[in-house]
């Protein structure tokens, strides 16, 4: 067995595939205001090489870090040496993307004798395309698939279009993996679309929605980055474009958008995790959404999937005043929260994106909400940590499962609540 994986390990890094062996993601828990500006000045300290997955946000809230092996002991003396709270939460990245390239493998050899779908298995990008097409092939007069644009790399950019007629409806648009890592947002995105498919006709809440208004889905929304992930770096959450007069790639797309563009909780630096861009809207993959809602004119809902942190948030990110609409966001987060948790039993905490989290400027729904689409949501899908981006396949299904009343409960709110 260990020859195989030997082998694997070998192949992988041949190929030029990012490794993590002995990579930990630790938790640490600032006491105050102090130690979190601690946490802070270690993600400043590029030579320490830290991936922020969660935070850090507040005192007594978790941050998760990744720290690769060489700098492990570094960055543990240092938590120590303030008294920082920290425990271990992932050992190993490595051994859980092995784990993940296993599964992977074994669900594409059961599909190739099965020709069925494995909707509880991540997929390739060329997987999940060719399943789009399936899907339209089997919902004609339902399901369309559109192109709205291309990204840096020249994917196109699908976006899957459901329905029943009529012109100038009012229309949800929803996007999954704007942040390629997030696995189980694709993931998510799949199993929902098919749902969607699925249910109308059946259910009389999917119908009534479909009778009267038409649903927008991307969900690859960072194309480039989601084949980066699979290929290259598993870790990777930008964008793939190249940045002038610097040797580090990719923008942040959730902090591209025009609002609040530039401010709080984003960055200026081309090298971080959470770079704005060099201008608003200067991603293509950012850009064909803002143009295709714009020139839509008549989108209701924008719903923005996310992972992790069991969250589901509204406007406002980039300022702490609260929308004109707080209440009704809030009392309809609220109810779909409860009819997530109804479900498996997980639960959420929701509410503003800069009370739930962090400030944070330029982002999807911001965008959304500032530009008339007053039911502007975002999730983080699972979990909490336990396996944070590296999400194992076995959860796909319970993931989108617990999550699609909440999804019902928005586009049901919108279609009673025209505006
Ligand atoms: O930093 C982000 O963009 C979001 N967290 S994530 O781990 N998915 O990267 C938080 C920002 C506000 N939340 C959303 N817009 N989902
Ligand atoms: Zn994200």
């Amino acid at each position: 067995m260990w020859v195989l994986l030997l082998v694997a390990a070998l192949t992988a890094a041949a190929c030029g595939e990012e490794q993590f062996v002995g990579d930990q993601v630790l938790r640490a828990v600032a006491g105050d205001e102090a130690q979190l500006a601690l946490l802070r000045a270690l993600g400043d300290q590029e030579e320490l090489q830290v991936d922020f997955w969660r935070g850090p946000t507040k005192p007594s809230h978790p941050t998760d870090l990744r720290v690769p092996f060489r700098n492990l002991q570094a960055v543990k003396s240092f938590l120590e040496a303030n008294d920082v709270a920290y425990s271990v939460m992932i050992e190993d990245v490595q051994e859980l993307l092995n784990e993940e390239k296993r599964t992977m493998a074994l669900s594409r050899r059961l599909q190739r004798s099965t020709d069925t779908f494995d909707f509880a298995s991540y997929h390739t990008i060329e997987e999940i395309y060719e399943w789009m097409e399936q899907l339209v092939a089997e919902h004609p007069s339902l399901v369309t698939r559109l192109q709205i644009g291309q990204s840096y790399e020249k994917r196109p950019l699908y976006v899957l279009k459901f329905s029943t007629g009529g012109s100038g409806r009012p229309a949800i648009w929803l996007d999954t993996g704007i942040h390629s890592r997030e696995w189980i947002t694709q993931a998510t995105g799949v199993w929902t679309a098919n749902q969607i498919a699925k249910e109308y006709g059946k259910d009389p809440t999917v119908t009534a929605i479909l009778d009267n208004m038409d649903i927008f889905f991307e969900i690859v929304t960072n194309p480039d980055g989601f084949a980066y992930t699979q290929t290259t770096n598993r870790m990777w959450r930008k964008t793939r474009s190249i940045n002038a007069g610097s040797s580090c790639v990719g923008v942040d797309p959730n902090r591209n958008w025009d609002a609040g563009f530039g401010g709080p909780g984003s960055s200026s630096n081309p090298c971080s995790e959470t770079y704005h861009g060099p201008y608003a809207h200067s991603e293509s993959e950012v850009r064909s959404i803002v143009d295709f809602i714009l020139r839509h004119g008549n989108v209701k809902a924008v719903i923005s999937i996310h992972s992790y942190s069991q969250m589901l948030m509204y406007p406002y990110g980039y300022k702490a005043e609260p929308a004109p609409d707080h209440q009704e966001l809030d009392e309809l987060a609220a109810k779909a929260v409860r009819d997530l948790a109804a479900v498996h039993g997980t639960r959420y905490t929701y509410g503003s994106i800069s009370d739930t989290i962090y400030p944070a400027a330029g982002t999807t729904v911001d965008w959304a909400y500032d530009n008339g689409v007053k039911y502007s949501y975002t999730f983080e899908l699972r979990d909490t940590g336990r396996y944070g981006f590296l999400l194992p396949a076995s959860h796909i299904v319970p993931t989108a499962t617990e999550t699609w009343p909440a999804l019902l409960d928005i586009m049901e709110h919108v279609l009673r609540h025209p505006y």
